[in-house]
C-alpha cells in the first residue's frame, strides 16, 4: 500500500516501516480519518456559540441570517489573517533580534550583510552619511517596527511595486497600513455580526494579504538577508540519504534562521565535533526540514533532509538524535513519535510548547551558548542510538537565487539588471516564468507528485520556474535543482538560456517568506522594459500544488492582489458557495488583474498555465511561442557531438546545427 503514497521512493521506504510497526503518520491519518464534508468546503460557522451552524442546504442561513456567501468568505478572510499573522511575526522577530544586535544585547549576532543594509537603510529612508553599520542597522530595526505600528501610513514596502500597482491598491483601498493593523482589521470583520457582504470581506482580505506580502515577508527577507547575508547559489544535498549512518544526526525544523544560523556554528566547532568522535561518532552532521531548512539550505549550505510530510520519516530512520523545532508547520505527533525512537525532539520558541517534548527555550542574547547545549545533548544522545534505516536516496541541487543574484548574474556587478531575462521571454526562448511554491497535502493524490509534474510541464515547455518552501524542497529531491537538468528535461530555448547563464532551470529562492524575492522579482522584470508595466502584464503565473496551511492562501491571497493568475491545487475551501468561488475568481480579476482558481487536476493547471502565459503574451504583441524556433546552439549540442565522435560516428565536426548528429546517435 505505502508505493502509491509518495513519489519518493525515501518516503515510501520509511511508509512501509511505519505500518510493519504499526506506527501512524500523517498519511496514514488522512486515510482514517476524512475531512468534515461541510468545513472543508467552508460551509461551517463556528464563528459564536450559537453555532456552529452548518449551512447545507439551499438557501439556508446560519441562526443570525449569515449566508454562505457571508460564511465562506469569512472562513477565507481568517485563513488569510492567520497566514499574514504568521508570516510577519516571523519577520517581527528578526527585527528584535536585529535591534538586539545593532544594540550590543544579542554579541553572536553581526551585520553579515552591509551592502544590503546600506540598500534597505536607504529605502526605508535612514541616513547612512557618516555612520556605523551598528548605527544604521539601530534605525533600520525602528523603522521596520513601525511597518507594523502603524495606524494610518501606508505600508513603505509597497513603493517597491511598479507605480501602475500602487495606483490600483490605492484606488481601490486596499492599500495596507500597518500590519497588526490589517490582521486586527480582518480578524474584527469577522467576528458575528460585522462585516456581511462577501466583496467588502474579500476586498479587506487582500488589503491583509498585502500587508504580509509587500510588508512583513517582505522585511523579514531584508533583515534576515542583513543579519545573515544575501544569498548566492551553493551546493548542497537533499532528501533523507543525507542523514548519516555514523554521524550525530540534527534536524533543525521549522521556519526560523535565528536559532538555526547559531546550530550552523556549534556543529562546526572544533571542540564539539571532537565530543562526537570521542562518543564513536564520525562528526556532527547537521540536516534540516521545511523552511528552516531552506533558510540554512540558502545561506550556509546545510542539506535538506525533506519537506512537510518527511518531518515524522526522520525520526523514523532512527538515525536523528535530536530534532530543534521553532514554529509553523511542527505536528505534533512528532512528539509521541520521538518517544518510541531514541530521537530528542526540543522546542525553542517562547510561542510554541509541544506537550511531552523538551523545552529550551531560545534567548538572543546568549543564542550560541544555548546552540551549543543542544549540539552537546545531541552527541550525548548518540549512544543510545539503536538499529536505522537510512533510505540511500539523495540528490545534488544548487540553490541560492535572491534576485540580487538574479540581477547580478545577468550582468555582473556594473550591469546587473533584468534585461537578458525580459529579453528572453519578448523573444520567445523563455515562454513565460512560472513561481511554484507550497505545501505538501497528505490529501494530494500522491505526495509530490503534483509538484513533480507540473515543474517538469513548465520547464519542457520552456516556462521558467522559481520555487520556494516545501515546493523547491520537492524539485531539490527529484534532481530539478541541478544545471544538468537544463539538458535532460528543458525545452530547447529554455536550455539555450540557462547554458548561457549557467543556471537550473528551476530556481530555489528560499523559504515561502522568500515569495516575497518573487514579487521584488517580479516588480523588477516589470519596469525594466519589454513586458508592460505592470505585475499583471507579465506572462507568469503562480502555483500552489498541494497547499495546506493557512500562510498559503496569504500568499496566494498576495499574488493574486500584485495581479498575478494563481492556481491552488486540491480542493476549493470555498466550494459551498459558486458566488463566492466566482468572486475569487473573475471579481478580482476584474479589479486587481490577478485571480484565484482551485483545480484539483495537475494537468488542467499546466493547461491553464499555459494558456495564460500565451495570451499575456499576445496581450504584450510578443512573438507567438515556438517551440521549435530555438535550440540550434549552445552546450547541449556540443555534448551530444562529442558524445557522437567518442562513439566514433562518423560526424562532421562542422554539424553544429546538431540534426546530423542526432540522426547518427539515432541510427546507433
Ligand atoms: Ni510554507 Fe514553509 Fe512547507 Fe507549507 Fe509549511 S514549511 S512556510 S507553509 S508546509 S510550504
Amino acid at each position: 500500500m505505502a508505493t502509491a503514497k509518495s513519489i519518493d521512493p525515501a518516503v515510501n521506504a520509511l511508509l512501509e516501516y511505519a505500518e510493519q510497526e504499526s506506527i501512524t503518520t500523517a498519511f496514514s491519518r488522512a486515510e482514517a480519518m476524512k475531512p468534515c464534508p461541510i468545513g472543508h468546503i467552508g460551509a461551517c460557522c463556528k464563528h459564536c456559540h450559537m453555532g456552529p451552524c452548518r449551512l447545507v442546504k439551499p438557501g439556508q442561513t446560519g441562526i443570525c441570517g449569515a449566508t454562505i456567501e457571508t460564511v465562506t468568505s469569512r472562513n477565507f478572510a481568517r485563513m488569510v489573517a492567520v497566514g499574514a499573522a504568521a508570516h510577519s511575526d516571523h519577520g517581527r522577530d528578526l527585527v528584535f533580534t536585529l535591534l538586539a544586535a545593532a544594540e550590543g544585547e544579542a554579541p553572536d549576532y553581526r551585520i553579515r550583510d552591509e551592502r544590503k543594509l546600506m540598500e534597505v537603510a536607504r529605502f526605508l529612508g535612514v541616513a547612512t552619511e557618516n555612520r556605523g553599520p551598528r548605527d544604521i542597522a539601530r534605525d533600520v530595526a525602528l523603522k521596520a517596527m513601525e511597518q507594523f505600528t502603524s495606524q494610518r501610513k501606508e505600508a513603505t514596502y509597497l513603493r517597491r511595486a511598479p507605480k501602475p500597482r500602487q495606483e490600483i491598491w490605492r484606488r481601490l483601498g486596499i492599500a495596507p497600513r500597518g500590519i497588526d493593523r490589517e490582521v486586527v482589521d480582518l480578524l474584527h470583520r469577522t467576528h458575528i455580526g460585522d462585516d456581511q457582504d462577501h466583496e467588502h470581506i474579500l476586498m479587506a482580505s487582500l488589503r491583509c494579504a498585502l500587508a504580509d506580502g509587500w510588508s512583513g515577508s517582505m522585511l523579514a527577507t531584508d533583515i534576515t538577508d542583513i543579519l545573515f547575508g544575501t544569498p548566492a547559489p551553493l551546493h548542497s544535498q537533499a532528501n533523507l540519504g543525507i542523514l548519516g549512518k555514523d554521524t550525530v544526526n540534527i534536524v533543525v525544523h521549522g521556519h526560523e534562521p535565528t536559532l538555526s544560523e547559531m546550530i550552523v556554528a556549534a556543529s562546526q566547532d572544533p571542540e564539539l565535533i571532537a565530543y562526537a568522535q570521542s562518543k564513536g561518532a564520525r562528526g556532527i552532521n547537521l540536516t534540516g526540514i521545511c523552511c528552516t531548512a531552506n533558510e540554512v539550505l540558502m545561506r550556509q549550505g546545510v542539506g535538506t533532509a525533506g519537506n512537510f510530510l518527511s518531518q515524522e520519516l526522520a525520526i523514523l530512520t532512527g538515525a536523528v538524535e535530536m530534532m530543534v523545532v521553532d514554529v509553523q508547520c511542527i505536528m505534533e505527533a512528532l512528539a509521541p513519535l520521538s518517544q518510541r525512537f531514541h530521537t530528542k525532539l526540543v522546542t525553542t520558541s517562547p510561542k510554541v510548547k509541544i506537550h511531552g517534548a523538551l523545552h529550551v527555550e531560545m534567548d538572543e542574547r546568549r543564542a550560541l551558548a544555548i546552540a551549543k547545549d543542544l549540539v552537546r545533548m545531541a552527541i550525548d544522545n548518540y549512544p543510545n542510538r539503536g538499529e536505522t534505516r537510512i533510505p540511500q536516496f539523495k540528490s545534488d541541487i544548487v540553490a541560492g537565487f535572491s534576485h540580487e543574484y538574479l540581477n547580478y548574474m545577468m550582468g555582473g556587478v556594473y550591469r546587473g539588471s533584468f534585461r537578458p531575462l525580459n529579453e528572453a521571454i519578448v523573444q520567445g526562448r523563455i515562454r513565460g516564468v512560472a513561481g511554484v511554491a507550497g505545501c505538501n497535502n497528505p490529501r494530494a493524490s500522491a505526495h509530490d507528485a503534483a509538484h513533480e509534474y507540473i515543474v517538469r510541464e513548465f520547464i519542457r515547455n520552456d516556462v521558467l520556474v522559481v520555487q520556494t518552501g516545501c515546493g523547491a524542497i520537492s524539485a531539490a529531491k527529484y534532481g530539478l535543482l541541478s544545471p544538468e537538468e537544463a539538458f535532460r528535461g528543458a525545452g530547447a530555448g529554455l536550455r539555450e538560456v540557462c547554458e548561457a547563464l549557467g543556471i537550473p532551470p528551476v530556481l530555489h529562492m528560499g523559504s515561502c517568506v522568500d515569495n516575497s524575492r518573487i514579487l521584488t522579482a517580479l516588480s523588477q522584470m516589470a519596469t525594466e522594459g519589454g513586458l508592460g508595466e505592470d505585475i499583471s502584464d507579465i506572462p507568469g503565473v503562480g502555483i500552489a500544488p498541494e497547499w495546506m496551511s493557512e500562510k498559503a492562501v496569504s500568499i496566494g491571497a498576495y499574488l493574486v492582489a500584485s495581479g498575478v493568475y494563481t492556481l491552488f491545487g486540491g480542493d476549493n475551501p470555498v466550494e459551498a458557495s459558486p458566488v463566492v468561488t466566482e468572486f475569487l475568481s473573475q471579481g478580482w480579476e476584474q479589479r486587481v488583474g490577478g485571480k484565484l482558481e482551485f483545480v484539483r487536476d495537475p494537468e488542467e493547471i499546466v493547461a491553464r498555465s499555459l494558456a495564460h502565459i500565451d495570451a499575456k503574451r499576445a496581450a504584450l504583441g510578443l512573438a507567438r511561442y515556438d517551440p521549435h524556433r530555438f535550440g540550434a546552439s549552445g552546450d547541449a549540442v556540443m555534448l551530444r557531438w562529442l558524445q557522437a565522435r567518442e562513439m566514433g560516428l562518423p560526424v562532421s565536426p562542422y554539424s553544429t546545427a546538431g540534426l546530423e548528429v542526432a540522426e547518427a546517435l539515432a541510427q546507433r
